[in-house]
């Protein structure tokens, strides 16, 4: 019996913590409602779920608890039962499954005019690239990324040189503009994340993955890493700052492109990683990693 009771105080404390937690979602700054709305309708159908199942519990324990006069029923089908069952389950899970699969189908879906943005990801921080006048990013390469050319931008691609390259520093996003963030790792699985955003995807590397979003208020919020991506993962924070058009393109017109920032590399005037061989190339990568944990620790 004090089980029974044990299992209806669990029900009801957990509905009154739901209700009066401590924990909520930052307010949304960008168009996936529809994120929040697939988050909800799970929370109300597990929910549910959850307190008919303790509560059923909770009764059988007391009406099936033992009598010595009592013999058990042997019922071991009955199909007007499973029907029910079967039928509710089905919904619950059509539920479940139904607005994630719609608001996965927009997520991929980017519209025709979204700005490019590019994220790259490293061990650990952020750094943005974004196309310049020609509204359109560079090609890059794995073999061009050295300390004059962090983001491995093709020095023959003409759209390349006047990309907009933000280093160490925080992101900048047009309000109410249509955004595709294409993700791409230096090193090892990380994950942007934007709580306010609701939107998040994993950053892998080899490949670039993406997202869109379109601002929806103007704000400053934190750019999280949302995968355990080595010793410095806590410390992979970034800021990203929603501004309205005027102060946009004002933050746009301070920022160096490629061809500033890097004019050897962009003039295609460095040596290639594919032109160090053996030992060499390891060591290369090594001191880079070190570079990356000594920037941590200052
Ligand atoms: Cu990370």
């Amino acid at each position: 019996m004090v089980l029974a009771l044990v299992l209806v105080i669990l029900a009801v404390g957990s509905v009154i913590f739901h209700i009066w937690t401590p924990w909520y979602s930052t307010p949304i700054a960008s168009n996936w409602g529809s994120i929040d709305f697939a988050i909800d309708i799970t929370f109300w159908i597990t929910g549910v779920a959850y307190v008919i199942i303790l509560v059923f519990m909770a009764w059988c324990i007391y009406k099936y608890r033992y009598r010595p006069d009592r013999r058990a029923d042997y019922e071991p089908e009955n199909h007007r039962l499973e029907w029910w069952l079967t039928g509710i389950t089905s919904v619950g899970v059509i539920g479940l499954l139904t607005p994630g699969l719609l608001a996965w189908n927009d997520f991929v879906t980017v519209p025709k005019d979204a700005l490019q943005y590019e994220v790259v990801g490293k061990q650990w921080g952020w750094n943005f690239r974004l196309p310049g006048k020609d509204g359109k990013l560079g090609t890059t390469k794995i073999k061009f990324i050295s300390d004059d050319n962090p983001f491995g931008i093709n020095p023959k691609d003409p759209n390349g040189k006047d990309d907009v390259l933000i280093e160490d520093d925080d992101l900048h996003l047009p309000l109410g503009v249509p955004i595709k963030m294409n993700l791409r790792s230096l090193d090892v699985l990380h994950n942007f994340y934007v709580p306010q955003f609701r939107a998040k995807m994993d950053l892998v590397p080899g490949m670039i993955t993406f997202f869109w979003l379109e601002p929806t208020r103007t704000g400053t919020f934190d750019i999280l890493c949302a995968e355990l991506c080595g010793l410095g993962h806590h410390a992979m924070r970034g800021t990203v700052v929603v501004d309205d058009k005027t102060a946009f393109n004002k933050w746009l017109q301070q920022q160096e492109t490629f061809a500033t920032l890097y004019p050897k590399a962009a003039a295609g005037d460095t040596q290639l990683a594919d032109n160090i061989k053996g030992p060499e190339k390891t060591k290369t990568v090594l001191s880079s990693r070190e570079i990356s944990s000594k920037k941590l620790v200052h």
